[in-house]
């Protein structure tokens, strides 16, 4: 559990969002969206009990012991300047930004997060996190990929080779993802049975009860029941949606940041 809260204070709310995909798809593109994020960071911050900005924030993140990949100055810049105001915020780290180690911590004073986590205000649970290797399916990501990607010694000999050849292939692989998800029609809502992530949630709720359920990774806006009494949220993502989730100490809203909201697409 990260966050205990006996209530929200009066007047404030916690903010949600993810796979801003920093980077994608070339850096021009990319810095519109980064000032459209700080933009949105620095419209909500004042609001703010806690802002959890919940994986993907980079399309491909690697850092090593000394050095940490170049660009995205401004929205690091935002971030530590929240710090510094003392407005609480989380990250988790996400299927493209597993790579984050030590940095953020360190350098910038954020706590930073590799699992779901459990949040309990007042009475209420939110169960939150990316939301890759969740539910069925993706079975090569989830029982290969991701045990790959997470493995000490293999990201200790990824880190021996030289970044002009890793950095390359690892945006070449994001693209090729991209690419793929696009072809199987992911870009739409599907059947309960074939979204994963709602599929979990359904499963998780029988055996304990959460009022939210809030996920990234799927790229979608979604809110959606889970059994009688919950919701699972989507967070969507800030290529096309722009849409990030507020908290009021009830309910959970999505709304889209100098855009208007489409809600499961
Ligand atoms: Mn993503």
């Amino acid at each position: 559990m990260i966050l205990n809260l006996s209530a929200l204070p009066e007047g404030k709310k916690i903010y949600f969002a993810s796979d801003f995909h920093l980077g994608a798809p070339n850096a021009h593109i990319s810095l519109e969206r980064e000032r459209r994020i700080i933009r949105w960071l620095d419209s909500v911050c004042d609001t703010a009990a806690h802002i959890f900005l919940v994986g993907d924030l980079f399309d491909f993140w690697y850092e090593y012991n000394y050095v940490i990949p170049k660009g995205f100055i401004r929205f690091q810049g935002k971030l530590a300047q929240l710090v510094d105001r003392q407005i609480p915020l989380s990250i988790f780290t996400g299927n493209h930004d597993i790579w984050a180690f030590r940095y953020f911590t360190e350098e910038l004073g954020i706590a930073l997060y590799r699992k779901p986590q459990i949040l309990q205000i007042g009475s209420q649970k939110i169960l939150l996190g990316h939301g890759d290797g969740l539910g069925r399916g993706d079975y090569f990501y989830k029982y290969f990929l991701k045990n790959l990607f997470e493995n000490p010694i293999a990201q200790f000999l990824f880190s021996q080779i030289h970044p002009s050849f890793t950095f390359p292939f690892a945006l070449l692989w994001a693209k090729y993802r991209k690419k793929k998800d696009r072809r199987k029609g992911e870009e739409h809502l599907k059947s309960r049975e074939n979204e994963w992530i709602w599929q979990y949630c359904e499963e998780r709720e029988t055996k304990e009860h959460f009022d939210f359920y809030v996920f990234g990774h799927r790229h979608l806006p979604l809110d959606l029941p889970v059994g009688e009494q919950s919701r699972y949220i989507n967070l969507g993502e800030w290529l096309t949606y722009n849409t990030y989730a507020e908290y009021d100490g009830k309910t959970i809203t999505l709304k889209a940041f100098e855009k208007d909201l489409v809600l499961n697409p």
